[in-house]
């Protein structure tokens, strides 16, 4: 279902769970798509409030280069539920000051569920300064939280701290997925962060450490973290120096 005016009538201001939490738009917005700085197939940038969601976009996801979220994304409504947003970028995703995506369910008797926003990147995944909201809409019953769904090669930036920034209170709390491809290797190589938290530090050495002189042979081999397969297929120095290389960098 599309978004429509009607959906901002329809959660007027005065009766909005959104409004509460000071998020839902003042004004009536434009489809995100409408400015001549986001284009499909092309770059996105949002300097304006706007809207986007999948049923807005070229065969239901929505696929741009790069992305720049400098202003509210408001994925609104499928009925009472939140909308789905696919973002699939061929580049990376920037987040500035005043970005956040707002995906609620819709307030009603039986609270809507929050939405589904499902970003995919080629590489890293550069989490800084991100916000996301995705509620469960209020009701007699809260609708349930939101998911979000980061899917890259690597994540850049502190998970733990990322995840402050994101909100996906419900009836039962929506969650958010972090999905690595750890099969993909750019430059011959798997990204270093192997224990997924976002940042380079001790814990990922330790697990080189651990499995250190492992081949894939051995039992205990985890291709995940052979950073750097080669015909070999061994846990090694290697592997250690790609992580030493980056060690604090993120
Ligand atoms: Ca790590």
């Amino acid at each position: 279902m599309r978004a429509s005016v009607d959906d901002i009538i329809e959660n007027s201001i005065s009766d909005n769970y959104e409004n509460s939490l000071g998020f839902f738009p003042t004004t009536s917005l434009q489809s995100c798509l409408n400015y001549s700085s986001c284009n499909e197939t092309d770059n996105c940038v949002i300097n304006n409030d706007c809207y986007l969601n999948n049923d807005i976009c070229s065969d239901g996801i929505c696929n741009f280069k790069n992305m720049t979220i400098g202003a509210k994304v408001y994925v609104f409504y499928s009925g009472n539920d939140g909308a789905e947003l696919n973002i699939n970028l061929t580049g990376e995703i920037l987040f500035l000051s005043g970005n956040r995506f707002i995906f609620f369910g819709k307030k009603a008797l039986s609270g809507g569920n929050g939405g589904v926003v499902n970003i995919s990147v080629p590489g890293l995944f550069n989490t800084t300064g991100a916000y996301f909201t995705g509620n469960g809409g209020e009701g007699g019953v809260m609708g349930e939280g939101g998911v979000l769904q980061l899917n890259y090669w690597g994540l850049y930036g502190y998970k733990n701290l990322f995840a402050l920034g994101v909100n996906l209170t419900g009836e039962n709390n929506g969650r958010i997925i972090y999905k690595k491809d750890t099969e993909k290797l750019i430059n011959g190589a798997r990204d270093v962060d192997i224990n997924n938290d976002g940042i380079i530090d001790e814990f990922d050495i330790r697990i080189i450490k651990d499995l250190y002189g492992v081949n894939s042979s051995n039992i205990s081999y985890v291709p995940a973290y052979d950073i750097y397969p080669s015909t070999t297929y061994k846990i090694d120095i290697r592997d250690l120096m790609r992580i030493g290389l980056q060690y604090g960098t993120r």
